[in-house]
C-alpha cells in the first residue's frame, strides 16, 4: 500500500523536523533520544523498502554518500560582512559616539547584544523553504560551497517552518560545543589520531571535509543572526525582530540575545556574559552589538567590508600563539621532575604568561611539544595556563623531541621512573638542593607551619648559604644570619625570627602536612591526626593500621609508613621537638559521626565572618571534602560576595548554593 506508506513517511518526517525544532530552536526537547532514534529507524526502513518515498528534505538525506573532489565557488549576492573590534570600553564609547554623530540624534540608542561565537560564518540559502545551498564566507564576496556538509548538521533545518519566502538567505555561525569537542578529541586520541587544538579549528576542519559522511560524525551545531538575500517579504524594521523571524522559520538563534539601551546597557550585558563565559557550553570570544533600528543601519551604511552599525566587543583572549624557547625540568619537593615550557612571553587570559607546566614526560610526548615549536597557549578564567597544541606546520627544521634526563638537572643524582607511573623522580632526596628548597618552602607555607616572611626568596638564600638543611634548622637561625640576607634589614630579620618563634606552637595536622609526606595533603593529614591522636601513635603504626583511616588507601598508607620508618625523618622530628616546636595531641575521632562526611563543597567569593581558608578548614573538620572547581560531583557551593564563574557553573549544573547565613547554620549543625 504505497499511499499508506507515503502518508506514514510524511508523518515521520514532520515529527522528526518538529523534534529537531524543539531541541535546537526552542531548547526544549519533547521526547527522549531513544524515541527520536526509533522514528528515524522507522523512516529509514520505509524508504529502504520503497526508495520512491525519499524526498529531498527527508532527515535521512542529510548525509550524502559521495565525497566530492573539491568545493565549488559561491558568489554572495549580498556580501558577507565582517566586524570591527572593540577591545576596551573606550572603543565601545567611540562606536556609540560616532553613531550619534552620524544619525544626529541624542539620547540612548537601542542595540541588540549577543555572544560572538568562536566558529565559522556560513550563509544558507532556502528556495521555497527548502535548503538549496550553504556557503562559507571566504573573502566576503566569494565563498566555498559546503552544502553537503552543512546539510548534516541537525540544528540546520532542511525545510523552513511556516510560510517561507520564495528566497531566504540566513546567516550565522557553525560551531562545536565544548562537550562534543572534548568527546571527539578523546576518541581521536584513543585511536592514536591527530587532535584539534580548539573547537574553532575543529568546526572549520569538520566543515571543510570533502566527504560529508565524516562531517556527519562531528558534533556541529549553529546559531543564526542575520540575513542575506531575501525576496517576497517585507523585512521587519528592527534587528531583534529579524532574530524573531529567523526563529519563527525554525532557525536556531542564541538564547542569550537581548535588546539593551546605550553604552551602559551594552556594558552591563558584556560584564554579565563575561562572568558566565566559562560556564557556557560553547566558546565565545566577545559580544556583538548591533543597532536595533534597521532604518538607522541603512543610514549609517558600511566601510570597506564592515558595517558601521555593528561592533564586536572582545573579551580578553583566552588563547594565544607563541614560541617555545626551551623545555626544562624542574625538581619538586618529592623529587618529581616536571617539564616546564619556557615561552616567548605572551598576553593571554588577562596576564603575561612565560612559563607553562607540561606536567610529565608522557604529556610532552603525547602533545609532541619541542623547543622551537609554535604552540597555542590557553588560560581561561583562573585556570592555570596550558599548552593546548602545537602548530605542526610551523615547526622549524631540526626541532628535537624532548627526552627524560637520566640524571637530575640540579644534583645529578639518578632519575628513576617506576613502571606504570607517569612521574619520574630524582633519587637525591635531601642531598638535592631543589628538593630541600621545595620541602622548606612547603614546611613554612601558610597551611603548614605558617611562618610569615619565610617566602620563596628567603628560602632560596637560606639554602644557598647552607644555613638550613632540614626544617629543624629553621629554629636555630640567628638574627646575624638573617640580617645578612639580600633585601633583609634588621627589622625584617627580627620580624622573621618572631614569626619563627610563633610557629613553634602548632597543631598535629599542620605538622603532618608540613612534613611533606608523599600523597599527604591537608585532608589526609587531618584524617591521620584525628584517627591516631598523636604523632607517636601514628609513627608506631604499620601500613595495615594506617589504611584503616577513612579515605586512606594502600598507596598513601605505604608512603606514610615508609616516612616514619626512615631514621632521618625521625631525627628531624626529634630536632624539631628539641628546639621547642610543639603540638597538642588530638582527641581521637570516632570513626563515624562526621556530619558532612561524603559531601563535597566548593567555597567561592568573599565571606563576611571568616576567610575562605577558615571555611575550608571548618568543612574538612566535619568530614567534608573541599574541591577547587565545580563539577557534577559537587554537593554544595558556598557563595560569598562577588562569587563569579563558579557560582554561574553551579547554577548551570543545578547544584545547591549556600549563602553565608545558611552555611553557618550548616556548620553549627542546625
Ligand atoms: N553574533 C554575531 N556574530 N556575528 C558575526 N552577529 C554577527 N554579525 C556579523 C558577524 C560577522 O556580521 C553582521 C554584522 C553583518
Amino acid at each position: 500500500m504505497r499511499s499508506e506508506a507515503a502518508a506514514r513517511a510524511a508523518t515521520l518526517r514532520a515529527q522528526i523536523a518538529q523534534h529537531d525544532y524543539r531541541y535546537y530552536v526552542l531548547d526544549d526537547p519533547e521526547v527522549p533520544d531513544a524515541e527520536y532514534d526509533r522514528l528515524m529507524q522507522e523512516l529509514r526502513a520505509l524508504e529502504a523498502a520503497d526508495p520512491s518515498l525519499i524526498t529531498a528534505d527527508s532527515p535521512t538525506q542529510r548525509v550524502s554518500g559521495t565525497p566530492s573532489a573539491a568545493f565549488g565557488e559561491v558568489s554572495h549576492s549580498v556580501p558577507m560582512l565582517s566586524l570591527e573590534n572593540a577591545f576596551s570600553e573606550e572603543d565601545l564609547r567611540g562606536f556609540d559616539r560616532r553613531l550619534h554623530e552620524r544619525l544626529g540624534v541624542d539620547g540612548e540608542l537601542a542595540y541588540v547584544a549577543e555572544p560572538k561565537l568562536d566558529g565559522l560564518a556560513v550563509s544558507i540559502l532556502y528556495r521555497e523553504g527548502l535548503l538549496e545551498r550553504a556557503a562559507t564566507r571566504g573573502d566576503g564576496v566569494t565563498g566555498e560551497d559546503v552544502t553537503a556538509n552543512v546539510r548534516t548538521i541537525r540544528a540546520v533545518p532542511q525545510r523552513l517552518r511556516g510560510q517561507a519566502p520564495p528566497l531566504f538567505e540566513a546567516r550565522g555561525e557553525v560551531f562545536m560545543p565544548l562537550a562534543g569537542f572534548a568527546r571527539m578529541n578523546e576518541q581521536a586520541r584513543a585511536r592514536g589520531e591527530k587532535v584539534f587544538v580548539n573547537p574553532r579549528n575543529a568546526a572549520a576542519g569538520s566543515l571543510r571535509q570533502l566527504d560529508a559522511r565524516l562531517t556527519a560524525a562531528r558534533p556541529l551545531t549553529a546559531f543564526f543572526y542575520g540575513l542575506g538575500a531575501v525576496t517576497g517579504v517585507a523585512l521587519p524594521p528592527q534587528q531583534h525582530q529579524v532574530l524573531q523571524l529567523l526563529r519563527s522559520l525554525g532557525l536556531p538563534v542564541s538564547p542569550e540575545a537581548r535588546t539593551v539601551r546605550g553604552v551602559q546597557g551594552c556594558l552591563a550585558y558584556y560584564r554579565d556574559l563575561g562572568a558566565r563565559r566559562s560556564a557556557l557550553p560553547y566558546q565565545i570570544d566577545g559580544v556583538v552589538y548591533k543597532l536595533d533600528s534597521r532604518a538607522d543601519q541603512e543610514r549609517v551604511g558600511f566601510v570597506s567590508r564592515a558595517p558601521r552599525w555593528a561592533i564586536a566587543h572582545k573579551f580578553p583572549a583566552e588563547e594565544a600563539v607563541t614560541v617555545v624557547r626551551d623545555i626544562e625540568f624542574q625538581v619538586g619537593r618529592t623529587g618529581a621532575l616536571t617539564p616546564v615550557a619556557r615561552l616567548e612571553p605572551v598576553f593571554v587570559g588577562g596576564v603575561t604568561v612565560s612559563n607553562v607546566t607540561l606536567h610529565n614526560i608522557d604529556e610532552v610526548q603525547r602533545k609532541d611539544v619541542r623547543p622551537g615549536d609554535t604552540v597555542v597557549v590557553r588560560r581561561a578564567g583562573d585556570v592555570i595556563p596550558e599548552v593546548v597544541g602545537v602548530l605542526g606546520e610551523r615547526r622549524p627544521p631540526g626541532a628535537r623531541a624532548v627526552q627524560l634526563p637520566a640524571s637530575c638537572p640540579v644534583c645529578q643524582s639518578q632519575v628513576l621512573r617506576v613502571a606504570g607511573e607517569a612521574v619520574a623522580r630524582c633519587t637525591g632526596g635531601f642531598t638535592c638542593r631543589a628538593q630541600r628548597q621545595e620541602a622548606l618552602r612547603h614546611f613554612a607555607s601558610r597551611r603548614a607551619l605558617d611562618i610569615e616572611g619565610l617566602g620563596d626568596k628567603v628560602v632560596e638564600q637560606l639554602i644557598e648559604h647552607d644555613y638550613v638543611r632540614s626544617p629543624a634548622d629553621i629554629y636555630a637561625l640567628e638574627l646575624g644570619q638573617l640580617s645578612q640576607l639580600e633585601r633583609m634589614g634588621e627589622k625584617s630579620a627580627a620580624n622573621l625570627l618572631e614569626a619563627i618563634e610563633k610557629s613553634k606552637r602548632t597543631s598535629l595536622p599542620r605538622l603532618l602536612f608540613g612534613l611533606g609526606i608523599r600523597e599527604v595533603g591537608e585532608a589526609t593529614a587531618l584524617a591521620l591526626a584525628r584517627h591516631f591522636g598523636s604523632l607517636e601513635a601514628l609513627a608506631a603504626a604499620d601500613a595495615a593500621r594506617i589504611q584503616q583511616v577513612p579515605d586512606v588507601g594502600p598507596i598513601v598508607a605505604a608512603h606514610v609508613a615508609a616516612f616514619f620508618a626512615a631514621p632521618a625523618h625521625l631525627a628531624v622530628i626529634e630536632a624539631l621537638k628539641a628546639r621547642g616546636v610543639h603540638w597538642p595531641d588530638m582527641p581521637v575521632a570516632a570513626v563515624t559521626g562526621q556530619p558532612l562526611a561524603g559531601r563535597t563543597f566548593v567555597v567561592t567569593g568573599t565571606l563576611e565572618s571568616m576567610t575562605r581558608e577558615q571555611a575550608q578548614e571548618a568543612l574538612t573538620a566535619r568530614g567534608a571534602k573541599v574541591a577547587g572547581s565545580v563539577s557534577k560531583k559537587t554537593s554544595y557551593v558556598v557563595a560569598g560576595r562577588e562569587a563569579g564563574s563558579k557560582l554561574a557553573k553551579a547554577q548551570q549544573l543545578g547544584i545547591p548554593v549556600l549563602e553565608e547565613a545558611a552555611f553557618l547554620k550548616l556548620l553549627a549543625g542546625e
